[in-house]
C-alpha cells in the first residue's frame, strides 16, 4: 500500500508499506543481481549504509543456484540474511541483454543460458513461478524491452504482446499467492510500461496496464541508448497517465542527475548498477563531481573521498590509502569505493525526501546539480 505524504510540483514523497517493512520514497534500490552486492558487500554492510531495498534478478538466480534451491533454503530473505524489502526483476530484460540465440514467441522466450549454454524457456508463468520461489517482496512483470532503435511497427506488436503477458503474469501471481506452500503469499506485482520513444504507444500502454490495478507501475525500455532529453520527454508524457496513488519505478536509471530529473517528473523508485560498477573501478561520487581514485594526484592525498561523509570508507580511510589498495588490486579498495558510492546515492535520496517535504525540491535539485558540475575533476 502506497501512502502519498506530500507533493512538490510533480515530485512525490511517499511511504510504501510491504510485508517486509516500510519503504520511504523516493528510493534508490541497491543492486545485488545474483543475491550479492558486487564488491564483497555483505547484508550487514547494507544495514550501515542506509539501504532500504535490495534488488535481485530472476534470470540469474534461476540459472544459478536455481530458484528451487533458494526456495528450499527458505526464500531469498533467509538465504541472503536480509529482512527488509527485496525487489526481483522478471528476467525479461536480462534475457534480452545477456543471452544470444533467443527466440521471442507468444508463449515466451527461448534462449541459451549465459553460464553453460543450456536451453531455457521463460514466459510470464515461469517468471512468476521463479519469483514466487525466490519469495521477493515485489515481483516484476515479464516484459520485452525492445531496442531503442526498434521501428514503430515492431514496437506496436511488442507492446501488445507485453500487455498480454502482463495479464498472464497477474493470473499466475494470484494463483501462486493462494497456494499453501508459497513462502510470501503477499508478493506484490508491478506492471511495466514499454513503447520506446513513441509517446502515443507509451500513453496507450500506460492506460491499458493501469486498468489492471497492480501494486505499482514501472517504466521500462529507457536508458537503453536514447538521449537523456528523450528519456525526460518520455517521462513527461507517460507519468501523468500512471496513478499517483501507486509507486512509479524508472527501471535501470541512472546517474545522480538522471535521478534528480526523474524525481522532479514524479518517479518514486530507481535502481542502477552505476554506484557498484563505478566503485569497482575506483570511480567515486562526491558533491563536487566524480573522482577517479587511480589518478596520480591522489597518491599523497590524506583527506577522505568526501569531507564530512559518514560512510565506512570516509570515516576511516584516506584517498591516498584507497588509491594504494586499488592499485595493489586489494579487494578492500573496491569494497570501500562501493560502500561510499551506495552511501552517496542513499544519502542523496534522503536529501531528496527532505527537500520535497520542505517544498524546496526545485532549488535543492538545482544546487545539487550545480555542485556536481562545478567541481568536475
Ligand atoms: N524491463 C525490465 N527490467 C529492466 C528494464 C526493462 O525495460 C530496464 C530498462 N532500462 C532495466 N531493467 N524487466
Ligand atoms: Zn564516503
Amino acid at each position: 500500500m502506497y501512502e502519498l505524504i506530500k507533493r512538490d510540483g510533480l515530485a512525490k514523497r511517499g511511504r510504501f508499506h510491504t510485508v517486509h517493512g516500510v519503504i520511504e520514497t523516493p528510493v534508490f534500490m541497491n543492486v545485488g543481481t545474483a543475491a550479492a552486492i558486487k564488491g564483497a558487500v555483505s547484508t550487514d554492510d547494507l544495514r550501515g549504509i542506509k539501504t532500504q531495498v535490495e534488488l535481485s534478478n530472476t534470470y540469474h538466480l534461476h540459472v544459478r543456484p536455481g530458484d528451487e534451491v533458494v526456495k528450499k533454503m527458505g526464500g531469498l530473505h533467509k538465504f541472503m540474511n536480509w529482512d527488509k524489502p527485496i525487489l526481483t526483476d522478471s528476467g525479461g530484460f536480462q534475457v534480452f541483454s545477456l543471452s544470444d540465440l533467443r527466440k521471442i514467441r507468444e508463449e515466451g522466450v527461448h534462449f541459451h543460458s549465459h553460464v553453460d549454454g543450456r536451453k531455457i524457456f521463460m514466459g510470464p508463468e515461469e517468471s512468476m513461478q521463479i519469483q514466487s520461489n525466490l519469495a521477493s517482496t515485489i515481483a516484476m512483470a515479464f516484459d520485452e524491452c525492445p531496442s531503442s532503435i526498434a521501428d514503430r511497427e515492431y514496437m506496436r506488436d511488442s507492446v501488445a504482446r507485453t500487455t498480454r503477458w502482463l495479464a498472464r503474469c497477474r493470473t499466475e501471481m494470484d494463483r501462486l499467492n493462494s497456494l499453501p506452500d508459497t513462502i510470501n503469499q503477499k508478493q506484490m506485482l508491478f506492471g511495466i510500461n514499454q513503447g520506446g520513444i513513441y509517446e502515443d504507444i507509451r500513453v496507450e500502454h500506460a492506460k491499458q496496464i493501469t486498468e489492471m490495478e497492480l501494486d505499482g507501475y514501472a517504466i521500462g525500455g529507457l536508458a537503453v541508448g536514447e538521449s537523456h532529453e528523450e528519456m525526460y520527454r518520455i517521462l513527461e508524457a507517460v507519468v501523468p497517465y500512471l496513478p499517483v496513488e501507486k509507486p512509479t519505478y524508472l527501471m535501470g536509471v541512472g546517474t545522480p542527475a538522471n535521478i534528480l530529473e526523474g524525481v522532479e517528473r514524479g518517479v518514486d523508485f530507481f535502481d542502477c548498477v552505476y554506484p557498484t560498477r563505478n566503485g569497482r573501478h575506483g570511480h567515486v561520487y562526491t558533491n563536487h563531481g566524480k573522482l577517479n581514485l587511480f589518478n596520480a594526484k591522489f597518491e599523497l592525498d590524506d583527506s577522505p573521498i568526501e569531507e564530512g561523509c559518514q560512510c565506512p570508507a570516509c570515516r576511516s580511510y584516506s584517498r591516498g590509502y584507497i588509491r594504494h589498495l586499488l592499485k595493489a588490486k586489494e579487494m578492500l579498495g573496491m569494497r570501500l569505493c562501493v560502500l561510499h558510492n551506495l552511501y552517496f546515492y542513499n544519502t542523496m535520496m534522503e536529501e531528496i525526501r527532505a527537500a520535497i517535504e520542505a517544498g524546496e525540491y526545485k532549488s535543492y535539485k538545482e544546487k545539487k546539480l550545480e555542485g556536481m558540475k562545478n567541481g568536475k575533476d
